[in-house]
C-alpha cells in the first residue's frame, strides 16, 4: 500500500551515496550504448588461454584493451545479483537499481503490470533522450516486448527486425556479429542524444562450437566440454564488439557517445568450476564455496572516449549499483529517486554487495552458502571474535534490508504512488514495436 513507500523512501534517504564532484556531469547530453556482454565473467579480462603446444592466447584482446585504458572506468570487484531471470534479472538490476525477485523472473511475472521509473524513462524526461534496445532473438523472450514498454523503451528491435538465418543464427538469436551489423541500419536513424542497449547471445550456453572462418581459436581441454568451448565464443565476442567499435568510430558516433559494457551473470555454473580451476592456477581438491562465490564477479566497463582519467577500480559493487552511476556521469542528480544502489564512483559507498540469496560479499568478508570466509586467506572462519560475530550480523540485516525492500517496491507496485521523482507515470499502451520503420 501506499503507507509501505514511506518506509522505502527512508530506506533510499539513508542509503543515498552522493556523486563525486568531479565526475558528475562528465558525460553529460552523451549517447548511452550499452553492451550486454552474455555470461561473461571478469575471470576472462586479461586471460591468456594455454593451446596444446604450450603458445597463449588472449582470449578477449578488444575488451582488454578497453579495460586497461586511461578511458574506461573498470571495476574488477563487481558482482551480478540475479537468480532465476538471468538476462532479464540483469537488465532489471541495471536499469532500475531494483533486484529481480525471490522466484522467477520480473519480467515475466511484473514487467507488464508494473510502474517503474528505468533509465530510458528518466532520461527522456529529464535530458530528451530517444531510447531503444536491440536483440536478435524473438521479441517475448522474457517477456521483453512488453516490459520495455513498462521501462519507457522508445523503440525495441527484435529479431524481426534482421535478417536471421538458419547459418546466422542458433537457439539464441542471430549471431553477434551479424546481429550488430545489421543494427547499425537502425541506429543511425536514432535521434540523438539515445540511450540504447545491445544484447549479445552468441557467447550462451551451450557454447556452441563455431564454425568456418569463425573457428579457429583453441579450445580449452578440461574434461568439460563447456568450459572448453567457452573461451572460444568469448573470443567470438569480442571481435564482434571490436568491429561494433570500428563501426561507431567510422561513423562519428563514438566521441560523442559513452560505451558502457557488463557481464550479466555467470556463464560456468558453481557445478563445473571445480573443472574450471586447473585452467585459474588452482586445483579441485582444494576449491570451495569462497572461490564459488568470488567467481560471481563480471566485467563492468564505463569507456568515455576523450576522458583520461579512468583506470582499474577496485570498490566492491554490484549491477544494483549501475544506474546511479550512470546517471551522475550524465549529470542527473538521483537523489528524488527510488534506487537501492550506490553510485560505484562515489566516496561514500558501504561495498556490502547482496547476493539475490542474502549471502553477501564484502572487500575483507564472504558470506556463502551460510559460511563466512576471510578473502586474505580464502578459508572459513570458524571461531568469531564478539566484534567480529557483530559486524556479520550487521552486514546481514544490510542486506537483508536491501533485497527486501525491493521486494515490497516490487511486490506492492509501489512506484505507482511515488510521484517524488517528478516523473510523469508512463503509459505503456502508447509504444509498439512493430512496424519502426518504413
Ligand atoms: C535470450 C537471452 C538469454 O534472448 O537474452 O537469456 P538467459 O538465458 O541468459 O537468461
Ligand atoms: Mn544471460
Amino acid at each position: 500500500s501506499a503507507t509501505d513507500l514511506d518506509a522505502v523512501k527512508s530506506y533510499v534517504r539513508e542509503h543515498y551515496a552522493a556523486p563525486d564532484d568531479s565526475l558528475f556531469g562528465i558525460a553529460k547530453g552523451r549517447n548511452v550504448i550499452y553492451i550486454h556482454l552474455e555470461s561473461t565473467q571478469q575471470f576472462v579480462i586479461n586471460y591468456k588461454l594455454k593451446d596444446a603446444n604450450g603458445v597463449e592466447h588472449e582470449v578477449t584482446p578488444f575488451l582488454n584493451s578497453l579495460y586497461n585504458s586511461n578511458s574506461t572506468y573498470s571495476f574488477d570487484n563487481f558482482f551480478h545479483q540475479v537468480k532465476a531471470g538471468k538476462t532479464s534479472d540483469a537488465e532489471t538490476l541495471m536499469e532500475n537499481s531494483l533486484f529481480g525477485l525471490d522466484q522467477g523472473s520480473l519480467f515475466t511475472q511484473l514487467g507488464a503490470k508494473n510502474t517503474f521509473q528505468s533509465a530510458p524513462n528518466i532520461l527522456e524526461q529529464t535530458q530528451g533522450y530517444t531510447s531503444a534496445v536491440f536483440h536478435g532473438n524473438v521479441g517475448n523472450f522474457w517477456n521483453r516486448n512488453e516490459t520495455y514498454k513498462s521501462f519507457g523503451y522508445d523503440y525495441f528491435f527484435d529479431s524481426s527486425y534482421y535478417d536471421v538465418t538458419d547459418e546466422n543464427s542458433f537457439q539464441y538469436g542471430l549471431m553477434d556479429k551479424q546481429f550488430l551489423s545489421q543494427s547499425v541500419q537502425y541506429l543511425e536513424k536514432l535521434q540523438q542524444p539515445f540511450y540504447s542497449k545491445f544484447i549479445l547471445v552468441s557467447n550462451h550456453f551451450p557454447y556452441s562450437e563455431l564454425s568456418g572462418d569463425e573457428s579457429g581459436f583453441p579450445l580449452a581441454t578440461t574434461n568439460d566440454e563447456t568450459i572448453n568451448n567457452y573461451f572460444a565464443t568469448e573470443n567470438y565476442m569480442d571481435n564482434a564488439i571490436k568491429e561494433f567499435f570500428d563501426y561507431l568510430k567510422a561513423s562519428g558516433l563514438y566521441d560523442n557517445s559513452i560505451i558502457v559494457l557488463y557481464g550479466d551473470h555467470y556463464g560456468i555454473s558453481n557445478s563445473r568450476n571445480e573443472e574450471l580451476a586447473s585452467l585459474l592456477g588452482k586445483t579441485a581438491d582444494t576449491w570451495t564455496d569462497y572461490d564459488n562465490a568470488q567467481m560471481q564477479r563480471v566485467p563492468y566497463m564505463i569507456h568515455i572516449p576523450g576522458t583520461t582519467s579512468g583506470g582499474v577500480n577496485h570498490t566492491y559493487g554490484g549491477e544494483v549499483d549501475a544506474l546511479p552511476t550512470l546517471l551522475h556521469l550524465l549529470g542527473v542528480d538521483t537523489s528524488k529517486y527510488i534506487q537501492l544502489g550506490q553510485d560505484l564512483l562515489s566516496k561514500d559507498r558501504d561495498q556490502v554487495v547482496a547476493f539475490r540469496d542474502g549471502s553477501f560479499v564484502t572487500p575483507n568478508y564472504t558470506y556463502y552458502g551460510g559460511t563466512l570466509y576471510e578473502n586474505a586467506t580464502g578459508t572459513a572462519v570458524t571461531e568469531q571474535s564478539d566484534e567480529l560475530k557483530a559486524q556479520v550480523k550487521a552486514w546481514k540485516k544490510q542486506v537483508e534490508e536491501q533485497l527486501s525492500t525491493s521486494d515490497t517496491i516490487n511486490n506492492g507496485d509501489l512506484l505507482r504512488f511515488y510521484t517524488d521523482s517528478g516523473l510523469t507515470t508512463i503509459d505503456p499502451s502508447k509504444y509498439s514495436y512493430l512496424n519502426q520503420v518504413d
